[in-house]
C-alpha cells in the first residue's frame, strides 16, 4: 500500500529538517527534503567591511563556524593577492583540524550512535563506572515517568532493532559520556589558536594574529595526544563494532554515486598542495576540480533569484509564496550534475588519487569488514570515513605542530585595497565549502555561500532531479511506518547541518 511518511523535524541534526518519503510495499519510491527556514546572511553582509566577513559567517554554525572563517579569509587573501606565511597556514590547518574532530565525534556519538546503540540498556547496568551508573539511573527515571516526560531526550524513541550486544551497548554508551570531554577538549586545543571558540577571533586576511609560542605548540600537543587515544581506541574500534552488528548497512543509502571536493590543509605556500585532495568523482572516473563548473538551481526553492547562476552572478532574494517550491535550500550543482560532499567524498577522492595515507586505511577498513571498496557509498561507508578521516587530520597535526616556528609571525601585513574580487574554497567536516566574494569602495559589495548540507540535503533542480539526500533515501526498505528508523540512519549518515544550509 502506498503512503507518505513525513518526519518534521528530523530531530539530532543541526538545524531544521523535513523529510517526506513516499514509500510503497515499503520501499521508499521518492523522497523530499526540506530546509524549513530562512536566514539571509549573504544578504547581511552587502554593505560591510570585509574584515566582518569572517567574523559574521562564523555565526552561521556553532558547530563547523572555523570553516566559514577559514572560506571567508581565503576568499579575502585572493582578492587582496595575499599569502599567509607558513606559520599563519599551519595555526589555520589546527585550528581548521581540531574543529573536524570535535565535529566527527560529535556526529558518531551525539547525533549517530543512538540510531544503532540500545540506550535503554544501561538501565541494567551494574557495574562501578560513575557516569553510567548516574545515566542508568536517569534513563530508569525517565523509563518510569515516561507520562512526565514524553519527549524526554533518548527516550522515546523508534522502535527498532537496537544492538543486542550488552559489551557494544555499554561501551558506546560509556564513549558516547567520554566523548562530551574530547569535544571541550578539541575546542581548547582550537581556541589556542583560535583566540575562543566556538567563533574564533584570530581569522585574518594574510594569516592568523594569534602568537604562534612554545607554550601554545605544547599545550596543543597535550589536548592532541588525548584526542588521538580516544579516537584510535573508542571511535574506530566503535564504528567498525556497529559495522560489525549491521552489516546491511553497507547496502543501504548509496545515493547519487558523485562524489566532489575542493581539497583542504594547504601544506605549501600560496594554499597549494592540500593535504587532503580536490577532485571530482563521476562513474567512478577521477576528474579534475573546476570551480567555474559550480552553479545553482532555484526552481524548487523559495527564491526568486535567478536559477543556474555560478555564485559569482547568483542572488538570493526570498519568495516564501512561490509556486512549486518546497525549500529554503538552493540546489548547487557541478556540471549539472548532483554531487555528494563530505567525509566520504573527500576519502573517495583521496583513494582514488592514490592518496598514501588514504589508500592503506581504507583498504585496511575494507578488509576488517570484509566489504568492497564499491559498498563504501552507504550509510556505514559514510560513518566509516569520517571516523578513518578524525584519525587522519588528528594524525597529521602532530606534524604540523613540527612545522610551526614559534615567535615567527603569522600573518602577512597589508593594506586593504578599496576593491577585489575573490573565492574562498575549503571542505567543511560535512564537506565542500566555497564563499564567493566582491569588494567595491572597501564594501562588501556581493556575497554567495555555497555550504557542504547545500549539496547533499539539496532540494530537486531544474531538471527535476533529485539532490543528494533524496537519491540516498530512493529504494530504502522502511520494515514499519510507523518508526521510519531506516530512513533517519540514511539522513544522518551524511551529517546534515540545516542551519549552515540555509545560511
Ligand atoms: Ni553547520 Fe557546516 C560543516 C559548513 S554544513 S555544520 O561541516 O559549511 O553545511
Ligand atoms: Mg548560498
Amino acid at each position: 500500500m502506498a503512503k507518505t511518511i513525513v518526519i518534521d523535524p528530523v530531530t539530532r541534526i543541526e538545524g531544521h529538517l523535513s523529510i517526506r518519503v513516499d514509500v510503497s510495499g515499503n520501499r521508499v519510491t521518492a523522497a523530499y527534503s526540506a530546509g524549513e527556514m530562512f536566514r539571509g546572511f549573504e544578504t547581511i553582509l552587502r554593505g560591510r567591511d570585509p574584515l566582518d566577513a569572517q567574523h559574521i559567517t562564523q555565526r552561521i554554525c556553532g558547530v563547523c563556524p572555523i570553516s566559514h572563517a577559514t572560506a571567508a579569509v581565503l576568499a579575502q587573501d585572493t582578492a587582496y593577492g595575499l599569502t599567509p606565511p607558513a606559520n599563519g597556514r599551519i595555526a589555520r590547518n589546527l585550528v581548521l583540524a581540531a574543529n573536524y574532530i570535535q565535529s566527527h565525534i560529535l556526529h558518531f556519538y551525539h547525533l549517530s550512535a543512538l540510531d544503532f546503540i540500545d540506550i535503554a540498556a544501561v538501565s541494567r547496568y551494574q557495574g562501578r563506572d560513575d557516569g553510567l551508573n548516574a545515566l542508568r539511573d536517569w534513563v530508569r527515571h525517565q523509563l518510569s515517568s515516561r507520562t512526565l516526560f514524553p519527549a524526554a531526550p533518548f527516550l522515546p524513541r523508534y522502535r527498532s532493532a537496537y544492538a543486542g550486544d550488552t559489551t557494544l551497548n555499554m561501551t558506546a554508551i560509556k564513549h558516547y559520556l567520554d566523548a562530551l570531554d574530547m569535544r571541550a577538549v578539541a575546542h581548547q586545543a582550537a581556541a589556542l589558536f583560535g583566540g575562543k571558540m566556538p567563533h574564533a577571533s584570530t581569522f585574518v586576511p594574510g594569516g592568523i594574529t594569534e602568537r604562534i609560542t612554545l607554550e601554545r605548540i605544547a599545550a596543543f600537543r597535550t589536548r592532541l595526544t588525548r584526542l588521538r587515544r580516544f579516537i584510535d581506541e573508542c571511535y574506530l574500534p566503535d564504528v567498525l563494532a556497529v559495522a560489525g552488528a549491521f552489516p546491511h548497512y553497507f547496502d543501504t543509502g548509496r545515493g547519487c554515486g558523485n562524489f566532489l571536493a575542493y581539497g583542504v590543509f594547504p601544506e605549501a605556500d600560496g594554499g597549494t598542495d592540500p593535504y587532503l585532495p580536490a577532485g571530482v568523482l563521476v562513474n567512478g572516473q577521477l576528474q579534475p576540480f573546476d570551480a567555474g563548473k559550480i552553479t545553482e538551481d532555484v526552481r524548487h526553492s523559495w527564491f526568486s533569484s535567478g536559477s543556474g547562476l555560478t555564485p559569482e552572478a547568483g542572488r538570493t532574494t526570498p519568495a516564501p509564496d512561490k509556486e512549486g517550491a518546497y525549500s529554503w535550500l538552493k540546489a548547487p550543482r557541478y556540471a549539472g550534475q548532483v554531487m555528494e560532499v563530505g567525509p566520504l567524498a573527500r576519502m573517495l577522492v583521496a583513494y582514488h588519487h592514490g592518496h598514501p595515507d588514504v589508500r592503506p586505511l581504507i583498504n585496511r577498513i575494507l578488509s576488517r569488514t570484509g566489504k568492497r571498496a564499491a559498498q563504501l557509498p552507504s550509510v556505514l561507508g559514510r560513518h566509516a570515513a569520517r571516523a578513518l578521516e578524525c584519525k587522519l587530520v588528528a594524525d597529521r597535526c602532530a606534524s604540523w605542530l613540527e612545522a610551526l616556528v614559534p615567535d615567527q609571525p603569522a600573518t602577512r601585513p597589508f593594506i586593504p585595497p578599496p576593491g577585489g574580487e575573490g573565492v574562498g574554497l575549503t571542505e567543511a567536516p560535512r564537506g565542500a565549502l566555497g564563499h564567493w566574494l566582491k569588494v567595491d569602495n572597501h564594501h562588501i559589495a556581493h556575497y554567495q555561500c555555497v555550504v557542504p548540507t547545500t549539496w547533499n540535503c539539496s532540494p530537486r533542480d531544474d531538471q527535476g532531479v533529485p539532490g543528494a539526500v533524496e537519491q540516498a533515501l530512493a529504494g530504502v526498505h522502511i520494515a514499519d511506518p510507523s518508526n521510519p528508523i531506516e530512513a533517519m540512519r540514511v539522513v544522518r549518515s551524511l551529517d546534515p547541518c540545516i542551519a549552515c544550509a540555509v545560511h
